[in-house]
């Protein structure tokens, strides 16, 4: 296995994507932290132009996007996060998994920042109302036969690698009970089997919640408040 360094910074839920890869597949790795809070310094821009987190190198090599980048790790090595591929039976259960998140990345993160967004009362209500129904309708269903991860496994896949890091933040905010996502929505969710079970063992896992820090949902609380007034 080559050399691992991650650039990174623990309050972005993309680049814990990439933490959560590293630490299932317990894969070493050095850790750059990248200041978000000042502009990105030349010599990090030569290694992701965006300025964005995560970035991973691996030996050489440079990857960037973190569902490229958890791809890539998944794809290191054979491990729990996915079937290799080549037969008929994996390559459905990679496509599932690929379907999940890609739903979850189109219509739950959206849906999220949608309503922390939100500035009336009434632009937070249809913003909260759209957010749940996304995750009754496209997301809990998907989640049937979760054993308790996603397709029955017992372990995180790749569909939990890239979705978790928003699971802990909506979890967050919800208990939060200030107002960012209406109380309706924590009480819908609650009520959803499909979605608390499988919440309930994603925020159970040591690799999912080691980097997490609460004080992370105040920073993007302000964050959100200081985008808006530019
Ligand atoms: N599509 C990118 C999004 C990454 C992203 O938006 N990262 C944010 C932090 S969460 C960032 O680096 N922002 C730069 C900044 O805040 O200046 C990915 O999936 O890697």
């Amino acid at each position: 296995m080559g050399k691992i360094t991650l650039y990174t910074n623990h309050a972005c839920p993309f680049a814990h994507r990439a933490h959560i890869a590293l630490e299932e597949l317990g894969l070493e790795f050095e850790e750059v932290i990248i200041d978000l809070d000042t502009p990105r310094e030349p010599s990090y821009l030569e290694i992701n132009p965006r300025g964005l987190v995560p970035t991973i190198k691996y030996d050489e090599h440079i990857i960037t996007e973190s569902s490229v980048i958890t791809q890539f790790l998944a794809d290191l090595k054979e491990s729990h996060l996915l079937p290799a591929s080549g037969t008929v039976d994996a390559a459905l259960k990679r496509a599932r998994i690929a379907f999940f998140v890609d739903t979850f990345n189109t219509k739950i993160i959206s849906g999220l920042y949608g309503t922390l967004r939100a500035d009336s009362e009434e632009e937070k209500i249809a913003k909260g109302t759209q957010f749940v129904e996304a995750i009754e309708k496209e997301i809990a269903p998907l989640l049937e036969g979760a054993g308790p991860f996603f397709g029955g496994s017992k372990e995180l896949t790749l569909a939990e690698v890239n979705t978790a890091s928003f699971v802990v933040r909506i979890n967050s905010f919800i208990k939060g009970k200030d107002g960012w996502i209406p109380d309706f929505v924590g009480e819908r969710l609650k009520e959803n089997k499909n979605w608390t079970a499988w919440t309930e063992a994603i925020l159970a896992k040591l690799s999912v919640t080691n980097i997490w820090d609460e004080a992370y949902t105040e920073k993007t609380k302000k964050r959100i408040l200081e985008s808006k007034q530019k």
